[in-house]
């Protein structure tokens, strides 16, 4: 066991790689660039770009001192069989799911918007959990896998804080997980809602989980040397 402590709020955070898995939230093209489902929506993707190169910078610092990495993407099947009408059907987006965009079906498994960004394109090793919902836990094999693992604390960084994160989040809370948030390493269509989901995250003791800025993990993994992009 070799615990590592760092400074959280609202108090540290304390975790053995050997039994933390990062998870990276639907970083994909879809929500991140132009033409897919976040833009579809009526979202500025610019705001999420910009956390890019942090998330890099944490992803391969965890790989470098060996930690367990799991990817998710939102998406359904081609033929929408895991596509509830409730989310087909919501609202009046400018392109619905599995209508054709400039990055092929709108969050449609295997188009290229489902893609993972090329910046954190996953490496052999790596888990990639496709999920039809925004927590990454529902109607997937994240639990086996962690399980399988023997993880017990989870790192999380990705897109979007208040839905997909913080969903996956509270679902991993709730089966026991001491969860961490890296601050800079996610980030929402709405500032506000970013601020709002961090806040209620932390708060009355961490009732969801921890938050810390990607400088206090950086600084506390060993690592030979700092990592560059
Ligand atoms: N990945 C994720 O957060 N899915 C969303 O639909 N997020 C929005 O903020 N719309």
């Amino acid at each position: 066991m070799n615990t590592i402590h760092i400074h959280a709020q609202p108090f540290d955070f304390s975790f053995d790689i050997a039994h933390t898995a990062l998870i990276i939230i639907d970083m994909q093209r879809d929500f991140v660039e132009p033409g897919g489902f976040g833009a579809s929506l009526g979202n500025d993707v610019s705001l999420l770009q910009a956390i890019v190169p942090t998330v890099q910078r944490v992803l391969h610092a965890w790989r470098k001192v060996g930690g367990f990495v799991v990817h998710t993407r939102e998406a359904h099947k081609a033929d929408l069989s895991d596509c509830p009408p409730a989310k087909l059907n919501r609202g009046a987006p400018m392109l619905r799911i599995g209508d054709v965009g400039p990055m092929g079906r709108v969050l449609i498994r295997g188009e290229p918007g489902h893609a993972i960004i090329s910046e954190l394109t996953p490496i052999e090793g790596e888990v990639v959990i496709d999920k039809p919902g925004k927590g990454a836990f529902y109607a997937t094999a994240l639990r086996e896998y962690l399980e399988a693992m023997a993880i017990t604390h989870i790192i999380l960084m990705g897109v979007t804080t208040e839905v997909c994160v913080q969903t996956t989040m509270r679902e991993a809370n709730d089966r026991g997980y001491d969860c961490l948030l890296i601050e800079d390493g996610t980030e929402s269509y709405f500032p506000e809602f970013k601020a709002a989901a961090l806040a209620m995250i932390r708060a009355q003791g961490a009732i969801v989980g921890w938050t810390a800025p990607s400088a206090s993990l950086l600084s506390a993994l060993p690592l030979s040397q700092p990592v560059t992009n």
